[in-house]
């Protein structure tokens, strides 16, 4: 299977990938906004590169349940910088974490190469067009609702089936808007419109996905369902981040999203040579 799309072609099976996050927001709630300032977002980024990531996905707009939306002009201004000076200066894909076609379209212009969409929910075509037409690689998510709406009453008959429905149903409509599937990776969309036991649900049931032949990518990172579940504010989440994380590897899951990520690349070079030895 591969995962490929404009500048990057990426083969499994093989290495779990790791893909670091900068959010260029004043109100990240998970680093706190301390990479609004382009610079620093751009240093941050590159110390992720040197610390083992293999994509670099850069957003300007938070996801944080309940986050004011953003308006173009101001999400364009935070990223196409930061797009800019990585595309020079680190050797992997960078990926453009929006929802918006034209944001994702600028971000491709400057050399992004993945379009990174919460709102595979959408109920137009596109954002998909922009993919197809750029041959740039997709993450399809799933959610439930907005940011704005997606924590006020989440609601499945049974999760698991409904993401797995989703994720067939999206597969054709963007196969039918011209995206081919190797440029498609699958995320369940962990903690968008879902509570703690949706989340564990699955978690629990990651390896079923494997059903629709695509990679997968899991983002826990810094999650308040980890924090629910076993306390912890945002900065001390780190372990149980790490913990689902690896259960996602042994689960099949091929892409990591995470803040940390020097522990996680230790973490799944440690599975990987516990794999080799058995
Ligand atoms: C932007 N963003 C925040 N959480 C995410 C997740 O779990 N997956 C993806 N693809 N993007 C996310």
């Amino acid at each position: 299977m591969i995962f490929a799309g404009r500048h990057f072609k990426f083969e499994f099976p093989g290495r779990a990938l790791i893909m670091g996050i900068v959010n260029v927001t004043p109100d990240s709630f998970s680093d706190g906004g301390q990479f609004f300032n382009p610079d620093r977002a751009i240093e941050h980024a590159q110390d992720l590169f040197r610390e083992g990531a293999q994509m670099i996905d850069v957003g300007g707009e938070s996801t944080r349940p309940g986050a004011p939306a953003v308006e173009e002009p101001e999400e364009l201004r935070s990223v196409l910088p930061v797009i800019e000076a990585l595309v020079k200066s680190v050797q992997v894909p960078i990926s453009v974490d929006t929802h918006k076609p034209a944001v994702a379209c600028a971000a491709l212009k400057v050399g992004a190469s993945i379009i990174n969409d919460i709102a595979a929910n959408r109920s137009d075509d596109e954002m998909w067009r922009v993919a197809a037409d750029t041959g740039a690689g997709y993450i399809l998510m799933h959610m439930q609702g907005t940011p704005q709406t997606m924590h006020l009453a989440p609601k499945y008959a049974d999760v698991v089936s409904e993401v797995s429905d989703f994720f067939a149903d999206r597969l054709k409509q963007v196969q039918r808007c011209g995206v081919k599937p190797e440029q498609v990776m699958l995320d369940p969309g962990i903690g968008f419109g879902k509570t703690v036991k949706h989340n564990l649900e699955l978690l629990a049931a990651l390896a079923q996905f494997k059903v629709h032949e695509r990679p997968l990518l899991l983002g826990v990172s810094r999650k308040s369902f980890i924090g629910k579940l076993v306390g912890g504010e945002v900065q001390d989440r780190g372990p149980g981040s790490l913990a689902c994380a690896v259960w996602a590897v042994l689960s099949g899951v091929h892409c990591i999203r995470t803040h940390d990520v020097a522990p996680t690349c230790q973490a799944l070079r440690m599975i990987e040579e516990i794999q080799h030895a058995g």
